[in-house]
């Protein structure tokens, strides 16, 4: 009995701890600010490539509120925190998943604001089933889909942050400084 109670509490322990690692990580410069875009990811295992969405909106001062939410492992998180979301401040969602990658379509099924969803390469097929399964939106609930993995998710937090910068001219001067940078950085030969 007491070995069956410890290792339900370590279960229940094991299944805390990934959220907490992946906002206790990002919350640092998101911290303070506004949490303007909502950065999803299916799995902790995700982190490695959403990251890229999230570095890139924090470097224009846009903060994120990034969660592990899963459509099937988490549904009733998943559609408590979309609930919510838009009252709270959020304005646009990213959300990256792999395998039958189904976060951002459920998730643009629940909110009317732009979802942005990332395929990741966590399966035998390499993303091509979370790419085909993001893409292929039936019409009438959109979903914007972006390359296979980091880039992808790099693109989304560009995509999301040229959404706000349609109304804010803050992150207007962010986008047009990444792009001029981005640019200067290229060099005229290869050696
Ligand atoms: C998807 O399944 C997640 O987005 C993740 O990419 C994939 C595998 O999840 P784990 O088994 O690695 O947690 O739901």
């Amino acid at each position: 009995m007491a070995v069956r109670k410890a290792a339900k509490k370590a279960v229940k322990k094991a299944a805390k701890k990934p959220a907490k690692k992946v906002a206790r990580k990002t919350a640092s410069k998101s911290r303070g600010k506004q949490l303007r875009v909502a950065v999803l990811m299916g799995s902790k295992n995700d982190w490695e490539a959403m990251k890229s969405a999230v570095d890139v909106l924090e470097g224009m001062g846009v903060g994120c509120d990034v969660r592990v939410i899963s459509a099937h492992r988490t549904p009733d998180r998943h559609s408590a925190y979309v609930a919510k979301a838009e009252s709270k401040g959020i304005e646009v969602f990213v959300c990256g998943a792999g395998f039958a990658a189904h976060l951002a379509g459920v998730t643009a099924a629940l909110t009317p604001l732009p979802v942005l969803g990332v395929p990741l390469d966590s399966s035998a097929l390499n993303g091509m089933d979370a790419l085909l399964a993001i893409v292929q939106m039936p019409g009438g609930i959109p979903v914007a889909t972006f390359t296979i993995g980091k880039s992808g998710a790099k693109n989304a937090g560009l995509f999301a942050a040229a959404i706000l910068a349609g109304s804010d001219a803050k992150v207007r001067r962010a986008l047009d400084a990444y792009r001029k940078k981005q640019t200067a950085a290229v060099p005229e030969r290869p050696f």
